[in-house]
């Protein structure tokens, strides 16, 4: 059956009818002994993005249906969006038997799986609502998650099980509520986006094999905080904002692009190429972002389409976590804008 857009001639073929359920369901099939518990998983969190979608969509009208988290017409107490963006997380994959533990920026400890649902072997990270304070504004927001295989043994999941590394991550991420709702995720085998068809609550690819190019032409970080950088990172931004000759004698300048929205200014980033940074300074010398539910998933997305992403001086991928909310310095994006970052951070 021919997929119909209702805004005009059908998608490529690529993406013809190309459901998140799909594309999931082709490459388990491809996997030798895989049963299922992945694609399950991954349904549940793509069903939690589409409530959350919904909610996110409402939110501008808050002041009038009363979903301001206060008292709604029925005197009833409504949650803040990103409490109830964690809520929908966890209902939506705790009975699912996949997972034996969870873990959240908005949960001080991990999240076992309640008794009465059975546990499975991997383990979620996640970040449910990120940039939540843009709402009010209407600038894109998103939800950012990240997925391990289990380490430990026994029905329930420890802290051990959240404390990996990057690298050992079996997939990641994240959706971004902007002017489209798009899920963008990797196994470690290609990125690839979806959209969110909202006339059918369906998922269509729409980005399919996503490469960030090796070089951009953007540069995104919060100059705010430039008196707090060290001098090597002021004469980065510096550099980046200096006209540059072209062989034709033409100057060509970068731009700078700061949405204060991690997964806005990461998509961004992914798909035109550039640099993100959120640096370490004086204010925040582990840098505001956290390690394993931000900037791992994140990185494991970018290198997957052949980026890179280091805290300045080691891959993210590498950092071995021993907090749950640790936080990181992060640059992320092109392989050669992040080199650059890198050696005028190692000049001090
Ligand atoms: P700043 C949003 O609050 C957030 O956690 C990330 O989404 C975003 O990249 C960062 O903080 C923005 O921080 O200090 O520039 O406002």
């Amino acid at each position: 059956m021919m997929y119909q857009h209702s805004w005009g001639p059908p998608p490529t073929m690529s993406s013809q009818g190309m459901t998140l359920d799909r594309h999931i369901l082709e490459r388990q099939r491809a996997i030798p002994g895989a049963t299922g518990d992945f694609t399950g998983l991954f349904q549940q969190i793509a069903l939690a993005a589409k409530i959350i979608n919904s909610r996110v969509r409402q939110a501008g009208l808050a002041g009038i249906l009363g979903l301001t988290g206060e008292k709604n017409v029925q005197g009833e107490e409504v949650q803040k969006l990103d409490a109830f963006a964690q809520n929908v997380i966890e209902r939506s994959v705790e009975a699912g038997g996949h997972l034996c533990v969870m873990a959240s920026e908005e949960a001080d400890d991990v999240i076992p799986i309640p008794e009465k649902y059975p546990t499975g072997k991997y383990v979620l990270l996640f970040d449910p609502l990120d940039g939540s304070s843009n709402i009010d504004v209407d600038i894109s927001i998103g939800t950012i998650f990240s997925i391990h295989r289990r380490v430990t043994v026994g029905r329930n999941g420890a802290l051990a099980d959240c404390l990996q590394r990057g690298s050992s991550q079996v997939a990641a991420g994240y959706v971004i509520y902007g002017s489209s709702t798009v899920l963008v995720y990797s196994t470690g085998d290609g990125v690839h986006g979806f959209t969110l068809d909202p006339s059918v609550g369906e998922f269509f690819l729409s980005h399919e094999n996503i490469k960030i190019p090796a070089r951009g032409k953007t540069f995104s970080v919060n100059e705010g905080n430039s008196q707090l950088w060290t001098p090597g990172l002021r004469r980065w931004a510096e550099a980046m904002k200096t006209p540059k000759p072209n062989a034709d004698g033409s100057m060509s300048v970068n731009s700078a692009r700061y949405v204060g929205s991690l997964v806005a200014d990461f998509h961004r980033t992914l798909l035109k190429g550039g640099v993100f940074a959120y640096p370490a300074d004086a204010k925040s010398p582990s840098g505001k972002l956290r390690l394993l539910y931000e900037a791992a998933p994140m990185a494991f997305i970018c290198e997957a389409a052949g980026g890179s992403a280091s805290d300045g001086t080691r891959r993210i991928l590498d950092i071995q976590p021993a907090k749950l909310h640790e936080r990181t310095p992060l640059y992320v994006g092109s392989r050669d804008d992040v080199a650059v970052v890198e050696r005028y951070l190692r000049e001090g």
